[in-house]
């Protein structure tokens, strides 16, 4: 039975109905007993295997399509009237075209199964950050996902009331032929249609597709921004907390770094680290001046492999109950493993592809890619404030990505304007949450190259603006963690560590410490980062001492100057949408480079 009188979902319901020709439409309200009875039904068919309910409570073990276990970049499109508006940094298709293909794919795709419709809200409901969605889907892994990510049922309806403003999402998984995936959205309509895939960030519609690419459009009309940044908080002795919002790539470290576990020596003088989110901020301009911050999502879509104990424990803990494992090992005792869980890889195993597994093939058994989908509240470091409606004030934001060479481990931009001119070439080497080469240096600004829903000049532009309208801005830094020696090796232990850095940076925002000014920004004096008792658990062979650190705060030149051409190739793309103030800071920049 419909859970609303809305006319516009009413419509919209009816019109995929029609279309993609189901058996049954349910609607799903959020009770325990209707998902219990999704849960039962996906066991019976052999989609979710039920895992060891002793040790791993209410959690679920689920295997996609041995091609369809990452984002398919190349195949998703922004769908607008103006092919400019999409901007070199997406595939484009005209509206028209995408519908008529599109309809032809979806036409009777759900024969024979249920269409399950799902209300949701990215941001907490009542939140005035908070964004409504209908999710149509032919996925119980979808249903089961969204639930975990997002706040869904009938309290979503009532926050909708008989608005218009809400996403139109439709999923079909159709027949899961990856010639014929898409991922399409339509900004101007405020509509995502995706099918052939059943892996999470192609098809958990609240995520990527609405909360980035969506979101990033409404948020230029609307004066706020939407960005793939985890949030955290650092409590300091005295009990005060400064939030951070933080930038990096797809599979590049925000979840690690947002329930990051300070260094013992931290940790005994007091300081704690709370997470607000892992992967998605919403961002506003506050009446103070200051930007606040949400996180839309409801739980998190984690990289499984290289979690653990050690390097993430707050995330272990996070995956202990309520969880669903996508692509990881399935054990022999209903358990799961992945690789760099332990050093105890289980014999008798399936692995991400169902079949027998021996660890010593040499072949993974979990897939690089594979995830948990956990809630938000499992992490026993969540912010007690992690849903506050007003979100939480961002003191500092940081960009980085994976750089072999170049990046220092942190650097601080001079001011706004400079920091969007920092976010703008950012580049990082490609990982596996998305189909492709690993491992290839791309620009990837913001780290939003995939995932900005319009021309990525004119969203420069955006923060541009909002940056005039922040009286007491956040300070913008860059950060990297993954600078290599000559042997190829991590210099820089990381995880945990990294906390040593962002207490450089709550010190700059308080105006604490003093900084090296060099041609790309400030850099932190050696003394100024406490590098006493270095735990060395993820990389035991590394040594880190005085001059490693020099050697990855300081600024070489030569490499730099290497970047510059590159960084005006990839501008040049975007023509006269460039902001003049970023061309400007590329001449600045070249001018200070040639004089060090
Ligand atoms: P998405 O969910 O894809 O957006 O990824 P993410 O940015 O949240 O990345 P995540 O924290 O899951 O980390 C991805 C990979 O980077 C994992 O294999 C981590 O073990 C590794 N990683 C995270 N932080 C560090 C670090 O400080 N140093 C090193 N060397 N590796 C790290
Ligand atoms: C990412 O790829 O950045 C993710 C996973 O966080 S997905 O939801 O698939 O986009
Ligand atoms: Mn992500």
């Amino acid at each position: 039975m419909a859970l609303t009188t809305n006319k516009m979902v009413l419509d919209f319901v009816e019109e995929m109905k029609t279309l993609a020709n189901p058996d049954h439409v349910v609607w799903i309200d959020g009770s325990k007993e209707q998902l219990d009875t999704l849960k039962e039904e996906a066991c019976a068919t052999g989609e979710l295997i039920k895992l060891d309910q002793e040790k791993l409570p209410g959690c679920y073990y689920h295997r996609s399509a041995i091609d369809d276990v990452a984002r398919v970049e190349d195949r998703t499109y922004i769908c607008c009237n103006q092919e400019v508006d999409a901007g070199p940094n997406n595939n484009w298709m005209a509206p028209e075209d995408a519908y008529a293909m599109a309809k032809d794919i979806f036409k009777n795709s759900m024969v024979g199964r249920t269409m399950y419709v799902i209300p949701f809200s990215m941001g907490p409901i009542g939140s005035p950050f908070a964004k409504a969605g209908v999710e149509l889907t032919d996925s119980i892994y979808v249903v089961l996902n969204m639930d975990i990510m997002t706040r869904i049922g009938a309290r979503v309806f009532e926050m909708l009331g008989d608005s218009n403003d809400f996403v139109r999402g439709m999923h079909s998984k159709c027949e899961l032929d990856a010639r014929r995936r898409y991922i399409l959205h339509f900004p101007e309509d405020n509509a995502i249609w995706s099918m052939n895939s059943g892996y999470g960030g192609n098809v958990l519609l609240g995520k990527k597709c609405f909360a980035l690419r969506m979101a990033s459009y409404q948020g230029k009309n609307e004066g706020w921004l939407a960005e793939h940044m985890l949030i955290l908080g650092i409590e300091n002795p005295q009990g005060e907390v400064s939030y951070i919002a933080g930038a990096f790539p797809s599979a590049c470290g925000k979840t690690n770094l947002a329930m990051l576990i300070p260094p013992e020596l931290y940790k005994k003088k007091g300081y704690k680290v709370w997470t607000v989110g892992d992967d998605i901020a919403w961002l506003r301009v506050g009446e103070d001046g200051r930007l606040w911050a949400i996180n839309p999502e409801n739980g998190f879509f984690g990289v499984a492999p290289g979690t653990n104990m050690k390097s993430n424990p707050n995330a272990v803990a996070s995956t202990m109950k309520d969880t669903i494992f996508t692509n990881v090992v399935l054990t022999k005792d209903n358990t799961v493993w992945w690789e760099g869980l332990d050093n105890n890889p289980p014999h008798g195993a399936l692995d991400w592809k169902g079949n027998p597994w021996d660890p010593a093939s040499g072949e993974s058994g979990a897939h690089p890619n594979s995830r948990f989908t956990s809630p938000a509240k499992n992490c026993p470091c969540i912010a007690s404030n992690w849903e506050d409606p007003k979100g939480v004030p961002i003191s500092a934001i940081i960009f980085g990505g994976r750089r072999a060479k170049v990046a220092p481990l942190v650097y601080q931009s001079r001011d706004w304007q400079h920091g969007v001119f920092v976010g703008s070439i950012m580049a990082s080497e490609t990982t596996a949450a998305a189909t492709g080469a690993t491992g290839v240096l791309r620009h990837d600004p913001f780290a939003m190259l995939p995932f900005c829903g319009y021309n990525m000049a004119d969203y420069w532009q955006h923060w541009l603006d909002i940056g005039k309208r922040l009286t007491n801005p956040p300070l913008i830094f860059n950060v990297n963690w993954f600078r290599l020696d000559d042997s190829g090796n991590f210099i820089w232990p990381g995880y945990g560590e990294n906390f040593r850095v962002l207490e450089w940076i709550i010190r700059r925002c308080k105006g604490e410490v003093d900084a090296r000014e060099t041609a790309v920004g400030y850099t932190p004096r050696s003394r100024d980062i406490d590098i006493d008792e270095i735990d060395y658990y993820i990389h035991p062979g590394l040594r880190f001492n005085v001059e490693a650190l020099r050697a990855i705060l300081s600024v070489g030149s030569v490499y730099w100057k290497e970047i510059l051409a590159p960084v005006k190739a990839f501008y040049a793309q975007f023509g006269d949408h460039l902001p003049q103030e970023l061309a400007d800071e590329l001449t600045a920049l070249e001018s200070r480079l040639w004089l060090v």
